[in-house]
């Protein structure tokens, strides 16, 4: 079984759990078993407008995380991803130098074609990553955009990795990322303009909060100021467990990953049993023949039937 092989630390067998999750053959005892197994993994997201450094980000902080013994798991979802292609040679030498590690293991999710939701496969991953004896994993998203996974909802601790001329800064106050961040990095802070976005960050930060959310300032690319950008990853969770905080947010990506489940479970019922009327029924509802409200209860009510 690929489960024993992974409480025996094979990355190989790691692999290849997480690609059965991928792509929804992975029975059901093994995911009982991940779920029972798992406990201890610190998820970090990081999110952030797209070329602001977050992948030169992760891979600097990997490195920081070995030195001190911790084993890193990297998920990236994003299909553009330097995981994935499109990365200039210095981020790829970097990135091959982590792949040959034992202690880092590297995965990227594209962002369509998962019936069981992306979310939900990102967390069986983030499980997977867990039992293999990670101690820390880290979710790169893309999160400016209208279309942004919700990762924020998974991660223990959101790290907003922002970059001097990466939009204009009502675009990111707007996209709620202000609330969402526990740890702001102005990355490329060898560009002009670093000071200011980190003041305006500031100046927007809620002040009354138990965790004051630290705006840092690195560059990524020389490994600069990536130490206390990992400082306040650690300091961010002893912060959540003593303040329960960790507890409340477990629940929410509990929550948020049987809702998942359970959607994607509906979708794939419908497609199955009524393929063409669904179809049909929302055409209907364009047409204004139905309500959208009616509708939905109406197919709920097919189901159980
Ligand atoms: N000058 C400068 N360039 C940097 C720094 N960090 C990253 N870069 C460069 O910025 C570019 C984008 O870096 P990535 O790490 O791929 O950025 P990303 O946010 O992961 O990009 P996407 O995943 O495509 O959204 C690359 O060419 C990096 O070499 C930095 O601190 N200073
Ligand atoms: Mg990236």
């Amino acid at each position: 079984m690929l489960i024993d092989s992974l409480l025996k630390k094979d990355k190989r067998a790691a692999a290849r759990l997480i690609s059965q999750i991928e792509n929804g053959t992975a029975d059901a005892d093994t995911l009982k078993t991940l779920h029972e197994k798992s406990n201890n993994v610190h998820i970090v997201g990081i999110t952030g407008p797209p070329g602001t450094g977050k992948s030169t980000l992760v891979a600097a902080l990997t490195k920081e995380y070995r030195k001190a013994g911790k084993n890193v798991g990297i998920l990236a979802i994003d299909p553009t991803s330097p995981f994935s292609g499109g990365a200039i040679l210095g981020d790829r030498i970097r990135m091959t130098e982590l792949t040959m590690d034992e202690g880092v293991f590297i995965r990227s999710f594209a962002t369509r074609g998962y019936s069981g939701g992306l979310c939900a496969a990102v967390l069986g991953a983030v499980k997977v990553l867990d039992v293999y004896g990670m101690d820390v994993v880290f979710i790169e998203t893309v999160g400016a955009g209208q279309d942004e996974v919700d990762i924020y909802k998974i991660a223990h601790t959101n790290v907003v990795v922002i970059s001097p001329g990466s939009g204009d800064d009502i675009q990111i106050l707007k996209a709620g990322i202000l609330e969402i961040a526990d740890i702001f990095v102005v990355n490329k802070a060898d560009h002009e303009g670093a000071g200011r976005v980190a003041i305006e960050i500031e100046s927007g930060l809620e002040t009354k909060k138990d965790w004051k959310s630290p705006v840092l300032k690195t560059v990524a690319l020389k490994d600069e100021g990536i130490n206390e950008v990992l400082k306040a990853i650690e300091q961010h969770y002893d912060y959540l467990k003593s303040a329960d905080e960790l507890a409340l947010r477990d629940r929410r990506r509990t929550e948020f990953e049987i809702t998942e489940l359970l959607n994607a479970e509906l979708r794939k019922r419908l497609e199955l049993k009524h393929g063409s009327e669904y179809s049909k029924l929302i055409d209907e509802v364009i047409a204004k023949k139905r309500d959208p409200h009616s509708t939905a209860r109406e197919m709920l009510r097919r189901l159980a039937g």
